[in-house]
């Protein structure tokens, strides 16, 4: 990616501007552009597919793209960032793994399989949303091909139903049994608000956060353990473990959101250790989810900030989507006066702590981390401090 780092419109600007000129010189004509951002989770992991609660924003990372019609029956496709071209038929394709072109075939097959004429297009992308540091760069890739697709051919898709094709995209074609979130909070971020969001039922609230005096600050681990795909998975099947072994007890519990510890007791017997560990961490998260919001709400950021520290602890013992350098970047603040949260984000295994930290402190507290995190993983780690946006539309 182009590397860019904070919430410059002059650098956002430079993105926009290679993508036209890119585009003007592959394609000989200008595009229409249209953008998604990437996204943050204060709290609320691993709860969207479990019905439950998170409470996401959209960040000044974003990817554009550039789009136009062409006369044939083809997509052509120019990433910026891999600095590579992929066409694709349009009445014949399948999902290519590990590919990025996936991710824009696996849109284009959703609106295709909702009744959307998707005709010949030529594209630019690019963005600097960083890719595997748990930024969401694929949904925002997704949400931004989709409403992209959706201007151009004037599909008039509502938000809701793009959402929901992104995430398709991403189940069907990128094979990740993904939940809701990345895709709504690509789609439906708001300038300096995060999202409540129900994922069950969809309802939300946007819920002011600025904060004077302290900066949200993503330390990105600059790791990405192969195995997070499959054990994502592997994590969505755990928990329906618990939901069939309580729908015996109470056939009225559809998913997580539904148990308590006390329903979760009753069913200890019937599940094995780690089944009852990973439904355990959901039904306290969402639990924790509930409590922050109230916090949030009473503008108590030191309560919000144990709850950070509470999640991590689940996500990293019961859970066990952790690894030693996200528990390391967490364990490193804990005693820090001026670090209120901090926990991993995002599906875990590596990419980004999220932190909320005082924001006189930044400078001392990255000199310090770097140093120490680089004399045991050997790896530089990066940093980002980020500010809320608006969600995808044009640019
Ligand atoms: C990934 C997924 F895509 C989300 O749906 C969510 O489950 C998250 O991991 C964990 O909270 O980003």
């Amino acid at each position: 990616n182009f590397g860019f780092q904070s919430n410059n419109p002059i650098l956002e600007d430079m993105i926009t501007e290679k993508i036209r000129s890119v585009f003007l010189q592959t394609f000989g004509e200008s595009p229409l552009l249209c953008h998604s951002p990437g996204r943050i989770n204060l709290i609320g992991e691993h709860t969207d597919y479990n019905g439950g609660y998170v409470m996401p924003a959209a960040i000044d990372k974003k990817m554009v793209v550039g789009i136009a019609s062409n006369d044939g029956n083809q997509g052509r496709i120019h990433s910026i960032d891999f600095d590579e071209d992929f066409t694709f038929d349009l009445s014949s394709f399948s999902p290519k793994k590990g590919h990025w072109g996936t991710y824009i075939m696996g849109v284009v097959a959703q609106f295709q399989q909702a009744g959307y004429p998707v005709k010949g297009f030529d594209m630019v992308f690019g963005g600097d949303i960083p890719v595997g540091a748990g930024l969401s760069s694929s949904a925002a890739l997704e949400c931004a091909v989709g409403f992209a697709l959706s201007e151009l051919f004037h599909f008039e898709i509502p938000q809701r139903s793009l959402i929901h094709y992104a995430q398709k995209a991403e189940h069907v074609f990128a094979g990740v049994q993904c939940g809701i979130m990345d895709q709504f909070a690509s789609v439906m971020g708001k300038k300096d608000h995060v999202i409540r969001l129900d994922c069950r039922s969809l309802d939300y609230r946007h819920f002011p956060l600025v904060l004077p005096h302290h900066s949200i600050l993503l330390i990105d681990t600059q790791v990405k353990h192969s195995l997070a795909d499959s054990a994502y998975n592997q994590r969505r099947l755990e928990c329906q473990e618990g939901v069939i072994a309580a729908q015996k007890i109470n056939p009225e519990i559809q998913s997580l959101r539904d148990m308590d510890l006390g329903i979760l007791a009753s069913i200890q017997h019937e599940v094995s250790d780690i089944v009852f560990n990973r439904c355990k961490y959901i039904i306290e998260e969402n639990e924790r989810v509930l409590t922050a919001s109230t916090l949030l709400d009473n503008n108590d950021l030191e309560g919000f900030g144990e709850k950070m520290y509470g999640s991590h602890e689940g996500l990293s013992k019961l859970y066990e989507v952790s690894c030693d350098e996200l528990d390391f970047l967490v364990d490193f603040t804990k005693d820090l006066p001026y670090v209120l949260g901090s926990r991993m984000m995002g599906g875990g295994f590596g990419g980004c702590t999220i932190n909320i930290v005082e924001k006189e402190n930044v400078p001392s507290l990255q000199q310090e981390i770097e140093t120490a995190f680089e004399s045991k993983f050997g790896v530089n780690p990066k940093f980002y401090e980020v500010s809320l946006e608006d969600g995808t539309g044009l640019v």
